[in-house]
């Protein structure tokens, strides 16, 4: 697996500080302490995104250029949500700018959920789901925190969570902190979905262009037809 090396670029706090879209991107989602900040560490093998033992401290969207080997995207941060102690406006807020990043055309792949592998999906949790199927925005499932568990209990609770009906393009991993082998393959699963999606993406455009010939096909030969009866 090529290194991936990484820059911070953007810092976006409201809609107008929303980078332009180019390249895909791959969104990072999850509760407020999942290990999210720890994970994207992890993955970029630096310190570049801030952990804290208090949660609900990032509220902006922080955009990361990713280059695997010569293939570039964007790793998208999203402010965690669901802590307890937030209140009514702070949760308008959060779904607005969430909204607003989504709902703005841009060149989103897939969202990457993760969930704390202590509790599995939560009510927060599902309630983002609903939200991403309502998008058709696909996921690729991330369960944080597994060395909180005991190896032999891990199987178990994985079955257990995966009967909840846990929708995820690959199996979802298990992840502990910055363990290398975990981060290899999970950094391998990050560029397999994503090409998949790409793929996807083609195959829909060979569809819509395929269908744009007929159409024109059909219309010149009505054209055609029409000329011979008027001659
Ligand atoms: N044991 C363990 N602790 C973790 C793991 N991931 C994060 N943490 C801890 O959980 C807390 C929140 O982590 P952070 O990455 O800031 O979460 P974020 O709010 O989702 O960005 C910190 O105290 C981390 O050290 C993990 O995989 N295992
Ligand atoms: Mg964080």
């Amino acid at each position: 697996m090529a290194l991936w090396k990484s820059e911070l670029y953007c810092t976006a706090f409201n809609k107008s500080q929303l980078p332009p879209s180019a390249e895909p991107e791959i969104v990072f989602v999850g509760r407020s302490n999942v290990g999210k900040s720890t994970l994207i560490n992890a993955l970029l093998e630096r310190k570049i995104a801030k952990v804290s033992a208090k949660p609900g401290k990032t509220r902006s969207i922080n955009f990361y250029k990713i280059n695997a080997g010569g293939l570039t995207f964007n790793l998208v941060d999203i402010p965690g949500y669901g802590y307890a102690a937030r209140g009514f406006d702070e949760r308008k807020s959060w779904w607005k700018l969430i909204d607003d990043y989504f709902n703005e055309g841009r060149n989103i792949s897939y969202v990457v959920h993760l969930m704390d592998f202590r509790h599995g999906p939560l009510a927060n949790d599902d309630e983002l789901t609903a939200w991403l199927d309502e998008l058709n925005m696909p996921r690729l499932v991330v369960f944080t925190k597994g060395d909180k568990i005991s190896p032999g209990r891990r199987k178990g609770l994985y079955q257990q969570h995966m009967k909840m009906g846990i929708d995820s393009m690959l199996p979802p991993f298990i992840t502990s902190g910055a363990n290398d082998k975990e981060m290899d393959s999970l950094r391998c699963g990050i560029i397999d979905a994503m090409q998949e999606m790409s793929d996807l993406d083609k195959q829909e455009e060979i569809k819509i262009a395929k269908q744009e010939a007929k159409r024109e096909a059909k219309a010149a030969k009505r054209a055609a037809i029409k000329s011979e009866q008027e001659q």
